[in-house]
């Protein structure tokens, strides 16, 4: 087993860190007094902040034409917890990971269980695989899992979900998210309404499998591998489904599965008013599902998401209660530091949007003041929390600078020297 990061190190990084710090941090709180915010009762909410692990984005990532595998990446989930372990002990807002199944299937899941327990982590939303074929599988998922038009397949697929209600319990998981690849490549190619239909049918079966207090989370996205059509497309098919199925069904919005431009934090307010809003797939994108690192291309849509989270959060929105994971993809950079820079990029989004004087910008909005409502999402967006952010690490026991105290640390090498490289530089997704 990797050895984590030493406790000894992390306090010690931070001791270099702290007078800095402390002198930001009280700066901060001074600027923030003037606007009748009291640093310390943000900073309790940046503690409490937490935002799910995806386990397949702690290996690197490829696209269509290579991968190429990087340092000491881990090798199956055992090796994927360990390197969850040391994000959360750095970074101290990932205490959970979405596996993703059959990818993360173990013989034994109490053993699973119990090491992530002694890694003081636990388990986020199941993730099920219907997008492409198991070794031996009998019926292909290449023309659809849930909306195949052949109804061998569709079972199959609808028994690998169950499936991953029962291993998600075993877990102590209460979601199942359920992405498809199905769709069209040719205009013509499939009837749209019944292949709905077909979809709609699968996923009653599925739900009426989920145990009352878990909830069913679908996942629209626009194209691929399907490029004409996809059967959960958009939010709109998306809250449909949800509609149909009933309560315990929600949509889940992955930010890169929209087209360019489009206003996903009116998206998110439209879920939110309707109890429909599941939860979200964070990650940035320019093109497409890029699955870029969160915050490193559109932060400022980021942050107005966000606003309507704290929005809700702040009007105490009835069955308002959304699950938060990264799903990225790390081609270029270690994945360890990508998940500990999107989480704390997450985590910024969200303290920033807790600054929005929520009584003043209501006046503006009322008064039609349309450059006053700007400024005061601006003000907020603009005011530099990063003590803020430190603070909270530090407070938990976490890095003042986690990439540099994960740097120091030597982990991946150590992890390439453990985990010789698998050969697997195939295309893929994942
Ligand atoms: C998909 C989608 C799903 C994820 C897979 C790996 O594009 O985002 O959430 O499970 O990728
Ligand atoms: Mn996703
Ligand atoms: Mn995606």
């Amino acid at each position: 087993m990797t050895q984590r990061i030493d406790k000894a190190l992390i306090a010690d990084e931070n001791q270099k860190e702290m007078a800095a710090l402390q002198e930001d941090y009280d700066a901060l709180g001074c600027k923030l007094a003037r606007q009748d915010i009291d640093i310390e009762k943000i900073t309790a909410k940046a503690q409490e902040f937490q935002i799910a692990v995806p386990s397949w984005g702690t290996g690197t990532g490829g696209t269509r034409f290579a991968r190429f595998p990087g340092e000491g990446e881990p090798r199956n989930i055992w090796e994927k917890l360990e390197d969850s372990a040391v994000i959360n002990d750095l970074s101290q807002c990932t205490e959970r990971v979405s596996p993703h199944f059959p990818w993360d299937k173990v013989s034994d899941f109490s053993e699973l269980k119990q090491t992530s327990d002694s890694m003081n982590l636990k388990w986020d939303s199941i993730n099920s695989n219907t997008f492409q074929d198991q070794l031996g599988q009998e019926h292909s998922f290449k023309y659809g899992s849930l909306s195949n038009t052949n109804p061998a397949a569709r079972d199959l697929a609808i028994q690998h979900n169950l499936d991953c209600i029962e291993w998600g319990k075993e877990l102590g998981s209460k979601t199942l998210t359920v992405w498809v690849g199905d769709g069209s490549n040719h205009p013509g190619q499939q009837h749209f309404q019944s292949a709905f239909e077909r979809y709609l049918e699968s996923m009653k079966t599925i739900y009426a499998g989920l145990p009352s207090d878990w909830e069913m989370h679908i996942e629209h996205k626009m194209f691929e591998p399907a490029f004409y059509s996809t059967i959960i497309q958009d939010w709109g098919s998306n809250i449909l489904a949800a509609m149909e199925l009933g309560d315990q069904a929600k949509s889940l919005v992955d930010l890169g599965h929209h087209a360019p431009n489009v206003n996903i934090e009116m998206i998110v307010s439209r879920l939110i008013q309707f109890k429909k809003l599941g939860g979200f797939h964070f990650n940035d994108s320019k093109y497409g599902d890029d699955d870029l690192d969160s915050g490193s291309l559109h932060p400022y849509q980021q942050f107005l998401i966000f606003n309507e989270l704290v929005d809700a959060q702040y009007r105490n929105q009835e069955g308002f209660n959304p699950n938060y994971m990264l799903d990225q993809s790390h081609n270029v950079t270690d994945p360890i530091e990508s998940l500990m820079n999107s989480a704390a990029s997450v985590q910024r989004s969200y303290v920033a949007a807790l600054l929005v004087n929520r009584p003043q910008l209501t006046e503006y909005q009322t008064n039609n003041d349309a450059l006053m409502c700007s400024n005061t999402l601006k003000n907020a967006f603009n005011t530099d929390i990063s003590p803020i952010l430190a603070m909270a690490r530090f407070r938990k026991g976490g890095a003042i600078d986690p990439i540099a105290t994960y740097r120091k640390s030597g982990y991946r090498t150590q992890a390439g020297v453990e985990r010789p490289n698998s050969g697997g530089n195939g295309s893929g997704i994942v």
